[in-house]
């Protein structure tokens, strides 16, 4: 209500709209130049208004920039008419100074392809992103750099700069002002606590001068009562958004609805659009329920309420979903407080590539926003009267062509009852009293007074899924719960003819009223000709029956798994789809002839005039077991006289870290240029012969470990610290590990060594700005066990790789010595399992994988580990690609090995590092199949 009451106030005072243009740079070699400008209702393109409807996909989560091209396509064909992108810095930036835009960080290549597919696109380059990466997109680099991030402080400021002077070119290049795609352009990420609008305004004027011209947002945090919003005042952005997770992040509650309020998306600026820049799409896995809990949390009962509520009620024009697709923690991408290897999301599409119940409703509600243009520009308006209290309904109205959108829901959204009302609905046409019900969880969008093609749409209480015009006539889809009644009212000059050619449907005739009453059940389909309109065949369906169309320009398809485009030239479509089953699909189309991806397919004509052609599904598949492995010891550094005399000491005395060590040296791996995964330490020095014990801290994050070793004796194994609660500093005694010296171990005056192999999970985020929480240490933070001085030496990633990036390779000793690569010496390693006992200690074990899957055929394959006994985890290497780590006891059994990386039609290295902290037993490892359809995007770049 308040949202609501608000919109009206600013409506009332608005004289004009406050469309500010911006004109498209004058360049040679411009093909396509657009203004993007907009007002209080949406953006507008070349006087065009839009309304934009992304979802968030994050590029370094799916690291193939093949597959980019599937999620984009799955993406388009839900409808989404764009993609928001964060660009993350420390993804790009392995140290000061140096940045890498090759391979799978090859931004130009996807702002290309956002380009070729014809989505828009909403660039949001932080420098601040959170996005539960490692630190939060700061490069790990930045956490030696005196001044505090997210602040005006120099030192920060000379890195953020280097960053935008990087990023901000290759998006300018792309700008819809260019003939490119992006068409907005995001100012640092919620940026709600410790803010400097120095900074904030900063950023924008880097962004200008780099050829920024799109309207820059932002994304607040949470509502209004957050400050500031950005809205005004230094720093203050164009189009300023909010971004709403009224579902939380505890997927063990499926069920619990609302938990962090309203989701009211509300209007931060009287002169911008009301921006839902971030809204919950699906959440992370805080408390590891799985994701498919998160997915339960987030699904289409939910968003029905939610989403309609931000387009009916809250008259929202620029959407960003959170997220259309999740992807991988690969390497060390995570940060560990929040998020394990998957990042699936509970998205619309999962991170394997499959498509769900979720990104059905997507599709539904995507095909209506982009396919009824009144949308983009709505007023408050009277809703029509409900009868029946709990069912309560709101409604806005296109100023210019009358169009009401009225939504209708249960007055408190949270309740699934099924309550009936009847509507006494005054419409641009006439008065009408319509019944409507709310069966479960639900929210409907019913629309009049609407232009619908060449029909008149007076009113229905249906939805609508989309029209089209093919073949000389009008095709509608409209859809319903299944068992509910709908009425549509159409208006005619004369009496139409009506002939139902398939369902149930009741017509009646009255002063130029047609009016079709039906219950929605399967597939209805009506012929409408004559009354002086354009012929039409109106579908009636239910929501799943809904769900089976797609479109592709002007052209519908139902049946197939999933359209990829339909292009008609002469008098034949080609339709690149992609198949689960063997099955018949159907085309409305004005073309004779259909050819399914290249190939030509026989065609039958139904009696509603349109084209039904067979289509083969995919061949089963197998994946080979995985029997053969060698492996090899891979802990060298835990004995006595292992040489380090090329490690680096650590002898640092001073750190910029606001958390300091008890006493010198600073041991911290950052400290010392180690940034990404494990660190090794050897503290070398002549015993007392009295110590009896080794008191230790570290932090790694959560669900980090370290490991310890005296004169090569396993000592044993601790938990990293972690920051524990998301504001607070870090406690007192992180990680602390207490570890007993054998009596027999330490003889006085001869030398000793404690080799100490500490994890590291990610760096912590800075949603705080506040420095404590981003440049928290890894690695030691206090060692003590001798009173006699210690040398340490330290040892962590040896060389950067330039394919992989920094986050794909840490320090242990195989991948110091590319164990981990397929060139690998592995001939000489023994004969094993990685599923035989084992002791502490860090063992890896490879095999070959050679696959032959279809090359017509798309098949995700995963890695699946049984549970097992023990302490232990795996470090996951395919080809050379860290793609996560197995932790045993932990959520996650089921790691996604991307196509790309994994060559689905070649021979493959799969190659584990197994660090166990007691004797274990470890589980089976198996690969699976997470999806098998006849199609696919192209996987050639
Ligand atoms: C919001 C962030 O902007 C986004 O980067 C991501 O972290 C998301 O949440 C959660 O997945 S932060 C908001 C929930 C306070």
């Amino acid at each position: 209500m308040r949202a609501r009451s608000r919109i009206a106030a600013i409506a009332a005072t608005l004289t004009a709209a406050a469309l500010i243009c911006i004109p498209a740079p004058a360049g040679p070699a411009q093909a396509e130049t657009h203004d993007v400008g907009y007002d209080r209702y949406s953006l507008i393109v070349d006087g065009e208004r839009v309304l934009l409807w992304t979802g968030e996909f994050h590029y370094f989560r799916l690291p193939g920039p093949a597959l980019w091209r599937d999620v984009l396509e799955k993406m388009r064909a839900a409808g989404f008419n764009g993609v928001s992108l964060y660009f993350n810095w420390g993804y790009h930036s392995p140290a000061p100074g140096e940045y890498d835009f090759s391979g799978i960080r090859d931004v130009d290549r996807l702002l290309r392809l956002t380009e070729e597919l014809g989505l828009y696109v909403v660039a949001r380059p932080g420098p601040y992103i959170n996005a539960e990466t490692t630190g939060g997109g700061l490069p790990a680099w930045l956490k030696t750099v005196p001044g505090r991030a997210r602040s005006s402080d120099p030192g920060y400021t000379r890195a953020y700069r280097e960053w935008l002077a990087h990023i901000d070119p290759i998006i300018a290049r792309h700008q819809v002002t260019r003939g490119g795609s992006v068409i907005a352009y995001n100012a640092e990420n919620e940026y709600a606590a410790n803010t400097d609008a120095a900074y904030m305004e900063d950023i924008q004027r880097q962004a200008r001068a780099h050829g920024i011209d799109v309207p820059i947002t932002h994304n607040q945090c949470c509502d209004a009562s957050w400050t500031p919003t950005w809205a005004s005042g230094l720093g203050a952005v164009q189009i300023p958004g909010v971004d709403d997770y009224p579902q939380s992040f505890e997927c063990r509650e499926p069920d619990t609805w609302g938990t962090w309020g309203e989701g009211v998306t509300e209007r931060l600026s009287p002169d911008s659009p009301v921006y839902a820049a971030e809204y919950q799409a699906g959440a992370i896995d805080v408390n590891r329920a799985g994701y498919g809990q998160c997915r339960e949390l987030t699904g289409p009962g939910f968003m029905k309420v939610y989403y309609k509520s931000n387009l009916a009620a809250s008259g929202a024009t620029m959407f960003g979903y959170y997220m259309a697709f999740g992807g991988t923690n690969w390497g060390r991408l995570g940060q560990p407080n929040d998020v394990y290897t998957s990042y699936d999301y509970g998205a619309p599409i999962t991170e394997n590539r499959q498509l769900t119940a979720k990104y059905d409703e997507f599709k539904r509600q995507g095909l209506f926003v982009t396919t009824v243009a009144p949308l983009t520009k709505t007023d408050p308006a009277t809703a029509p009267a409900s009868d029946n209290p709990s069912v309560r309904t709101e409604a806005r109205a296109n100023p210019d062509t009358g169009t009401q959108f009225v939504l209708v829901r249960h007055a408190d959204r949270k309740t699934d009852g099924d309550e009936s009302a009847d509507l006494t609905w005054t419409t641009p046409d006439g008065t009408y009293d319509l019944p409507v019900r709310l069966e479960g969880r639900d929210a409907k969008i019913l629309m009049a007074g609407y232009d619908m093609g060449g029909q008149r749409l007076a009113a229905t209480t249906s939805e609508l899924l989309t029209h089209t015009a093919a073949d000389g006539r009008d095709i509608a889809v409209l859809y319903g719960t299944e068992g509910v009644a709908g009425t549509t009212v159409l208006r005619y000059g004369t009496r139409p003819d009506v002939k139902v050619l398939s369902g149930s449907v009741k017509t009646s005739f009255t002063d130029g009223d047609l009016k079709l009453d039906y219950t929605h059940k399967g597939l209805a389909r009506v012929e409408i000709t004559g009354g002086g309109r354009k012929p039409l065949l109106l579908l009636l369906g239910t929501d799943e029956e809904a769900a089976e169309f797609w479109r592709s320009g002007n052209t519908l398809i139902r049946g197939t798994h999933l359209v990829r485009s339909a292009q008609t030239k002469g008098d034949t479509v080609a339709i690149r789809a992609d198949l689960a089953k063997t099955t018949e699909f159907e085309v409305f189309t004005s073309a004779r002839h259909v050819t399914l991806n290249g190939r030509g397919t026989r065609t039958r004509t139904t009696p509603s005039g349109t084209l039904v052609a067979r289509a083969k599904g995919p061949r089963p598949v197998k994946l080979p077991a995985l029997k053969y492995w060698r492996g090899e010891q891979g802990a060298p550094e835990s004995a006595p006289g292992f040489d380090d005399s090329d490690w680096r000491i650590a002898d640092r005395t001073t750190t910029v870290s606001p958390i300091k060590p008890k006493k010198p040296p600073v041991l911290y791996a950052d400290d010392y240029g180690f940034h990404h995964g494990h660190v090794w330490y050897r503290g070398h020095f002549t015993a007392t012969g009295s110590e009896s014990s080794v008191e230790l801290n570290a932090i790694t994050g959560k669900g980090g470990i370290y490991q310890v070793w005296l004169n090569g004796r396993y000592l044993g194994s601790a938990a990293g610290g972690e920051q524990k609660d998301a504001d607070a500093p870090v406690n007192e005694n992180p990680g602390p590990g207490t570890f007993e010296i054998p009596p027999d171990l330490l003889g006085k005056g001869e030398k000793a060594v404690l080799s100490v192999l500490v994890e590291n999970m990610g760096h912590n985020d800075d949603w705080t700005a506040d420095d404590v929480r981003h440049k928290q240490p890894r690695g030691l933070v206090n060692a003590d066990m001798t009173t006699n001085p210690v040398t340490w030496r330290i040892q962590g990633t040896r060389a950067q790789d330039p394919l992989r990036g920094p986050l794909s390779t840490g320090g242990l000793y195989g991948e110091r010595n590319g164990w981990h690569l397929p060139s690998a010496p592995t001939r000489t390693w023994t004969r094993t399992s990685p599923s035989r006992p084992t002791t502490p200690g860090v063992h890896w074990y490879t095999t070959k994988v050679r696959l032959a899957l279809p090359r017509t055929q798309d098949v995700p394959v995963t890695l699946h580990f049984n549970k097992g006994k023990g302490r232990y985890r795996a470090l996951i290497f395919v080809n050379g690609w860290n793609l996560g780590e197995y932790v045993n006891g932990e959520i996650q059994h089921d790691f996604a090995l991307p196509n790309g990386i994994l060559d689905p039609r070649g021979h493959n290295t799969l190659t584990l590092a197994l660090i166990t902290e007691d004797d274990s037993k470890p589980g089976a490892v198996s690969l699976t199949a997470a999806g098998n359809v006849r199609g696919g995007a192209q996987m050639t770049p």
